[in-house]
C-alpha cells in the first residue's frame, strides 16, 4: 500500500520509527514532513498537504500524528474527501475502517509509544470498509454535509457565467483531444471547433432532462458529422445523460463514463468512432456517413409534427419538441442532405 505520513515536532521521532517500519514490511511510505525538530512546525502545514493526497488518492492511506492527535484529526476532516479519526485503541483503529471509512489514522505523539503506535497503525492497514447498508447510509448522508458546505464556499466566491462557459467549452475540448490521442485515430479538429455551439446549444436551448434521457417530448439532438463522435461523448459524459438499454429500460447509471471514453474507438466501447442509435443512451439517430444525420433530422421532424397533429389538444401540448442537428461542410455536399432540405422546404 501506499501511506502518507505527517507529523508536527510532537510526533517527530515517533513518525522516524514508523515509517522505518512500514517500509520493512513492504509498504510505500511519502513523508509530508515535518524533518527538522523545530517548535514552530505545526500540524495543518504538513496535514493538509496529506489529507489532500488521501482525498486525490495519490496515497492510499494515512497517519497524522501531533501531541495528542486531535489538532491533526480536526484539521484533516476538514478536508473534502477526508476521515479522520483519533485512534488510541486496537479496537477503534480496526472499526473506525470498517465502519466509517477512517482514511487516515491520528495518533498522540505523547500518549503512545512506538508499541501501541505500530500496533494501532497496522490493525488500521489491514481493516476493510464493509460497505453494510447500514454503514454506506451514514456516510451517504456525511458525504451529503460535505457538499452542503462547498456549495456555500462556492456561493462565497461565484464564477461569472462566462468564466463557467469559458470553463466548460474547453473541458469539451479537453476531453475530446485526450481521447482522440490516447486512441491514436480519429477527429480532434472539429470538437476543438464546434464545443463553443454544442455547449451552448446543450445549456442554453435544447428542453431535455439527463436523468431521462427518454422522456417522450426531449428535444433530439443530431450530430450529422458523426466523424467528430468525440464532441458528443463528451457532452453525454458531462451532462450525465443516464443510460437505457435496447429494450428502453433505464439502468440507472451514466451513459458514457470517463472509462467510456478512455477506450474511444476501442472494441465494444460506449464511445465508439461514430454515433450508433441503440448502442449509446443519448444517441438520437446513427450517423457517419456525411449527409445522413441532415437528412434524418428531417424525418424526425415530420414524426414530431404527426405526433403533434394526432395528439395536441388546445392548450395542451404534449407533444412540442424540436430537432437540432449539426452538419459540416461535407455532410451540405452530399446530395441527400440537401434533398431532404428541399423536401422539408415543400411540406
Ligand atoms: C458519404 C461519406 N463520404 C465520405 C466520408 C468520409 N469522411 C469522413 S469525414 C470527411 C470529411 C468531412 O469534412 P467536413 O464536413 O468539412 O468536416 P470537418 O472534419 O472538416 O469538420 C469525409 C470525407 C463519409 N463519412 N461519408
Ligand atoms: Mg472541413
Amino acid at each position: 500500500m501506499r501511506i502518507g505520513i505527517a507529523t508536527d515536532h510532537g510526533g517527530f521521532g515517533l513518525k522516524e520509527d514508523l515509517m522505518a517500519k512500514l517500509k520493512t514490511v513492504g509498504h510505500q511510505v511519502v513523508d509530508f514532513g515535518a524533518y527538522n525538530l523545530n517548535a514552530r512546525d505545526d500540524y495543518p502545514d504538513f496535514l493538509i498537504p496529506l489529507a489532500e493526497a488521501v482525498a486525490s488518492g495519490e496515497v492510499d492511506r494515512g497517519v497524522a500524528v501531533c501531541g495528542s492527535g486531535v489538532g491533526a484529526s480536526v484539521c484533516a476532516s476538514k478536508v473534502p474527501g477526508i476521515r479522520a479519526g483519533l485512534i488510541h485503541d486496537h479496537f477503534s483503529a480496526r472499526q473506525g475502517v470498517e465502519d466509517d471509512h477512517m482514511n487516515i489514522l491520528c495518533m498522540g505523539g505523547r500518549t503512545v509509544g512506538p508499541a501501541v503506535a505500530w500496533d494501532l497503525v497496522q490493525t488500521f492497514l489491514a481493516a476493510e470498509y464493509s460497505q453494510a447498508d447500514r454503514h454506506l447510509r451514514r456516510l451517504g448522508k456525511v458525504a451529503s454535509l460535505e457538499r452542503q458546505r462547498f456549495k456555500t464556499q462556492s456561493e462565497e466566491r461565484p464564477m461569472s457565467d462566462q468564466q463557467t462557459a469559458q470553463l466548460s467549452i474547453n473541458t469539451i475540448r479537453t476531453l475530446s483531444i485526450d481521447a482522440v490521442q490516447q486512441a491514436k485515430s480519429g477527429h480532434p479538429g472539429t470538437p476543438m471547433a464546434l464545443a463553443p455551439l454544442v455547449y451552448t446549444i446543450w445549456n442554453r436551448v435544447m428542453n431535455f432532462d439527463p436523468q431521462d434521457p427518454i422522456w417522450p417530448n426531449r428535444d433530439r439532438f443530431v450530430l450529422s458529422n458523426g466523424h467528430a463522435s468525440m464532441l458528443l461523448w463528451s457532452i453525454l459524459h458531462l451532462t450525465q445523460v443516464q443510460a437505457v438499454n435496447a429494450e428502453y429500460e433505464r439502468l440507472g447509471q451514466p451513459s458514457v463514463t470517463l472509462d467510456d471514453i478512455r477506450r474511444f474507438r476501442q472494441l465494444d466501447s460506449k464511445a465508439p468512432g461514430h454515433p450508433e442509435y441503440h448502442w449509446v443512451s443519448g444517441v438520437e439517430t446513427t450517423t457517419g456517413p456525411l449527409g445522413q444525420g441532415v437528412a434524418t433530422s428531417v424525418g424526425m421532424a415530420l414524426a414530431q409534427k404527426w405526433l403533434a397533429n394526432n395528439y395536441n389538444r388546445p392548450g395542451f401540448d404534449i407533444f412540442d419538441y424540436k430537432i437540432y442537428a449539426v452538419c459540416g461542410d461535407g455532410c451540405m455536399m452530399e446530395g441527400v442532405g440537401s434533398e431532404a432540405a428541399s423536401l422539408a422546404a415543400h411540406l
